[in-house]
């Protein structure tokens, strides 16, 4: 009977399902696993400085391929560094097996140098989560645990202790099944003809499209040109369906654009196609709503429905677009389309640098110079970035200029933590997104507190020599807080950041590295960062108290706005005071 060691079974099945890269942190109790990787010289061992770098660019490569990625922390401390990357890619539903190693085996339970249960741990992150106590587990245990990332798209850990990694144990060949597979899901006849007669009953229809329109544009577009009805993406879905898009009326939600959210105010009846958009204050109370989603428990859990679809949205619509008549009457469309003509205008409007001066004060700054727009920042890195660029955004204003300033053009893609929502992953995003596409332009769009949190990684980009280029929104501020802090009426503190000289950093860490501090120099500063061949960042030093405006103002938020306006004064703060009225009475 041929035996192999657990560790040499477990790197085997994972060659097995086309696992390339493993991104970590080393520790005795990965040695094992970690010996049979240099010995079988298939799979790459990325190091990172902190685990959760390597648990959001697993993510990353997930997101960018739709193939399993790997990520492995050592016991303990080492794989609890995962957690939160591992919740990110767990919501964003791509396919992450996380290997968690645990303490000896005969130690588990004695409270034990670094014992902690990452069986229990992972749960609520993953929807596969066991510990490998006994030889003949494997490989069985890690097949079912890929199989389970695959299909139900999300993160599935398997915990294993160091030791018994390195025990023998009766090799079997590894199955053939552990494979991404991609099965479409049907609605039924009587479904789509029961969704026809609906949608005929409406007089102005909009689409609110996600990230499940992913590999579904053709069918969105003829969708579109029947029913004629403006197209709002969620956020997650701009990548798949902004582009080639003559129904695209752009974002609603906070960070969107006004004529997203009156596209789906004003309609009365709205198509739900592949998204969970999450903020129930933007969704209609009168009009007629019907969801399509692949996942039946998403139906409904955002809005009331009226219909609701099980089914893949490029299946559905397949059906579904042959059953309805063209109409004439595009009064609704060309409405919403106008209303975005003119939204646009107005942000691109703000998308400006006057070369040597710009309207507000900030601490940190050269005497005599004040700050640029980041949205000036956003628009010329769109305009120099590569057609195939791959972007990814920092949670916080980053966010809102990526949303609002990258042109999605079918080649390019936009990574963020959209739906976790959490700090620090733009950085971590572009390492596993230039790690798995060597050859495309990877830019991140960094605030500088995300970037300062997970800071140690910028040495994995000269380490692995990967050319990402970081646009760093040097605010010197948790800008996007402070904003939410004034739309809530508070005075609020903690926000203020003491930055490092970040060109240095970016040198020190062997980067190019390069400061704007005005516009007149960020074309060719940008430029240079481009042709750079290696890692580099561009320190724009920008504006801190851009508004980025909800597309609706309620009276709430005017009333918490000058709340805290009110308390500004009453504290002597009269400048950045001034700094904001103009700006939102510029919009
Ligand atoms: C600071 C910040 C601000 C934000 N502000 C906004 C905002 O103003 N506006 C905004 O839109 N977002 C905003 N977001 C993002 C937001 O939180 C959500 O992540 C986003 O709206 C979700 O997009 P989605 O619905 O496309 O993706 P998901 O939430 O991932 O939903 C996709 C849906 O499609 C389904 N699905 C997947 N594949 C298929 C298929 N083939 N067929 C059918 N169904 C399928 C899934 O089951 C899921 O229900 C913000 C995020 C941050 C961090
Ligand atoms: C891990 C984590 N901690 C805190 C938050 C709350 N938060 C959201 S945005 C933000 C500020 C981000 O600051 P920065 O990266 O500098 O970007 P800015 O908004 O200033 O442009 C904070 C603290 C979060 N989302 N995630």
């Amino acid at each position: 009977m041929t035996q192999k060691t657990v560790a040499e079974i477990l790197v085997e099945t994972l060659i097995a399902a086309g696992v390339t890269r493993i991104y970590g942190v080393v520790g005795d109790s990965l040695n094992g696993i970690l010996e049979e990787i240099r010995r079988n010289k298939k799979i790459d061992w990325i190091g990172v400085r902190h685990e959760e770098t390597g648990a959001f660019a697993a993510g990353a490569e997930a997101h960018l391929t739709g193939e399993l990625a790997v990520c492995a922390g050592s016991c303990g401390p080492g794989n609890m560094h995962l957690i939160n990357g591992l919740y990110d890619c767990h919501r964003s539903r791509v396919p992450v097996l996380a290997i968690a190693a645990q303490i000896p085996s005969q130690e588990i339970g004695s409270n034990y140098f670094q014992e902690t249960h990452p069986d229990q741990l992972f749960r609520d992150c993953s929807h596969y989560c066991e510990l490998i106590s006994q030889t003949t587990q494997v490989p069985r245990v890690i097949e079912i645990a890929i199989q389970t990332a695959l299909t139900n798209k999300g993160v599935a850990v398997v915990a294993i202790p160091g030791d018994i990694a390195l025990k023998q144990a009766k090799y079997v060949k590894p199955s053939a099944t552990i494979k991404a597979c991609h099965p479409e899901v049907h609605p039924s006849e009587a479904e789509v003809e029961q969704m026809a007669k609906l949608l005929e009953l409406g007089k102005a229809v909009t689409i609110l499209g996600g990230a499940g329109c992913a590999g579904a544009h053709a069918e969105l577009m003829q969708l579109a040109a029947k029913l004629k009805s403006p197209i709002v993406s969620a956020l997650r879905g701009r990548e798949h369906i902004q582009y080639d898009n003559p129904y695209d009326v752009g974002l609603t939600g906070l960070i969107g654009f006004s004529s997203g959210y009156h596209a789906i105010m004003e309609a009365d009846t709205l198509l739900m196609l592949g998204t969970d958009f999450p903020y129930t204050q933007f969704y209609p109370e009168k009009a007629a709503i019907i969801q399509v989603d692949r996942r039946g428990e998403n139906l409904g859990r955002r809005t009331r429905l009226d219909l609701g679809i099980i089914g893949d949205v490029k299946a559905t619509l397949r059906a579904l677009v042959p059953l309805l008549e063209e109409r004439n009457d595009d009064t609704h469309l060309k409405r919403f389309i106008q209303h975005y003509q003119e939204t646009r205008k107005g942000l691109d409007e703000l998308a400006v640098g006057h070369p040597g001066r710009s309207p507000g004060r900030s601490p940190g700054r050269s005497p005599g110079r004040s700050p640029m727009h980041p949205q000036y920042v956003a628009k010329i890195v769109d305009e120099l970035a590569a057609d195939d660029a791959i972007f990814s955004c920092d949670v916080g204003t980053p966010t809102v200029w990526a949303a609002r300033y990258l042109t999605m053009n079918g080649k390019r893609r936009l990574l963020g933590s959209f739906n976790h929502g959490s700090m620090a992953n733009a950085m971590p995003q572009a390492i596993g997104a230039q790690l798995t596409f060597p050859g495309r332009q990877v830019v991140t769009f960094s605030g500088d507190g995300g970037l300062s949190m997970l800071m140690g990684d910028l040495l994995s980009l000269n380490q692995h020599k990967l050319p990402v280029k970081i646009i760093l929104f040097s605010n010197s501020a948790l800008a996007f807080v402070e904003l939410e802090m004034k739309a809530a009426g508070i005075l609020g503190q903690g926000t203020e950041l003491v930055n490092p000289d970040f060109v240095a950093v970016a040198r020190s860490a062997g980067m190019f590295g390069v400061r704007v501090e005005d516009p007149v120099d960020l074309k060719k500063a940008v430029t240079e960062a481009f042709q750079h061949d290696g890692p580099a960042l561009v320190d724009a030093v920008v504006n801190r108290t851009e508004l980025s405006m909800p597309p609706t103002i309620k009276l709430d938020q005017v009333v918490g706005f000058n709340l805290w306006a009110l308390k500004a004064v009453l504290n002597g703060r009269g400048d950045e005071l001034i700094d904001l009225a103009v700006r939102s009475l510029i919009r």
